[in-house]
Formats: C-alpha cells, structure tokens, sequence
C-alpha cells in the first residue's frame, strides 16, 4: 500500500499559482489575498506579481470567479489556483444564490481540468464575522495558500499513470 502525501517543501521546477480575487467586499479579500501572499513567501513562493510564479486576476464579484478559474485551469499553466471571495448574506437571497454558484463552479472546474482549485470563498451572515476570519481572529487566506501548495504537492507525487483527471 502506497500513501501519497502533500509537503510544503520548495521543488523543482517551482510551482506556478493563479488567484482569482474577487471586488466585492474587498476590504475584506485584500486581507485574504495579503494573507495567501505572505504564506506563499515563507514558503519559498515569489509572489511578486511580475516575476511569473503568481498570477493575479480580479473579477467584479465571487459569481465571476468560476468562469475566470477554469479559463486558468485550462492552460495548463498552474499547479493550483486559488479562489478568494467574501460573501455576506446581509438581507437579501441573493447571497444564497451567489455562494452557490461560486461553490458548486469551483468544485466543478476542479473535477473537470484535474487541477486542484482551491475554495477560498468566505460565507458568513455579517461583515464583522468576514473580517474576523480575514486577519481580525484569524486569516483564513493563510491556509488557502496552505492548501494550494498542499494540493500542488500531492498532484506532482501521483504517478502519471493514475488518470489525469479529465472527464471524457
Ligand atoms: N458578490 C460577492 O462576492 N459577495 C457578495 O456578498 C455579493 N452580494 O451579496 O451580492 C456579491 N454579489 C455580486 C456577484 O458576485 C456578481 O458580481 C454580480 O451578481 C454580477 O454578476
């Protein structure tokens, strides 16, 4: 019996990230992006974005964040991408609606492309509990990027022969 395990140990050729970074509600997805940013760094990643091994995109709104994430997918070009959303469900349904599409987009992106898409959309019924998890108790961005790079390493490690994750 053979066990595949993650590390978070630099490798070669390094690894290449994209995040996808939702505008709504950004003063709290910049606590999440600064977040991921500073783990990646201690864990070897140049974040700079000019320097090729992180891209950036910013999209309107979580809802976007599934169609901009399989894009990346598709190239081929990352190990990991890593989502960053906060939605708040204030008075309206349409927070249902939104968290929904984002969550169920994000799973979906990951089982069709093979490449692990990570979940970093924020949900909470309070911008106070948003910003509690994005650095005021706690930032949830850390273990995104914790997650990423987790996910990264394991995809490596699994023998090209297993399948490569594309439905047919
Ligand atoms: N987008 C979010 O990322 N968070 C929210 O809380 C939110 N709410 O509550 O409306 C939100 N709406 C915008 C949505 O993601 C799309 O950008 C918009 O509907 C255009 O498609």
């Amino acid at each position: 019996m053979t066990v595949f395990e993650g590390t978070f140990a630099p490798v070669s050729p390094p690894y290449r990230f994209a995040i996808v970074i939702a505008r709504f509600n950004d003063l709290v997805t910049d606590k999440l992006v600064s977040a991921c940013q500073d783990c990646l760094k201690r864990h070897g990643i140049d974040t700079e974005p000019d320097h090729d091994q992180v891209d950036y995109v910013w999209v309107p709104g979580s809802f976007e964040v599934p169609l901009v994430a399989r894009k990346l997918a598709l190239s081929g070009r990352y190990d990991a991408i890593i989502c960053l959303g906060a939605v708040i469900r204030g008075q309206t349904p349409h927070f249902d609606f939104v968290a929904s599409e984002a969550a169920k987009g994000i799973a979906s992106i990951a089982l069709q492309t093979g490449v692990p898409v990570i979940f970093g959309i924020l949900t909470t019924d309070t911008m106070e509990q948003a910003l509690e998890r994005a650095g005021i108790k706690s930032n949830h961005g850390w273990h995104y990027a914790l997650n990423a790079l987790e996910m990264a390493s394991l995809m490596r490690q699994m023998p090209s022969s297993f399948a490569s994750g594309q439905i047919v």
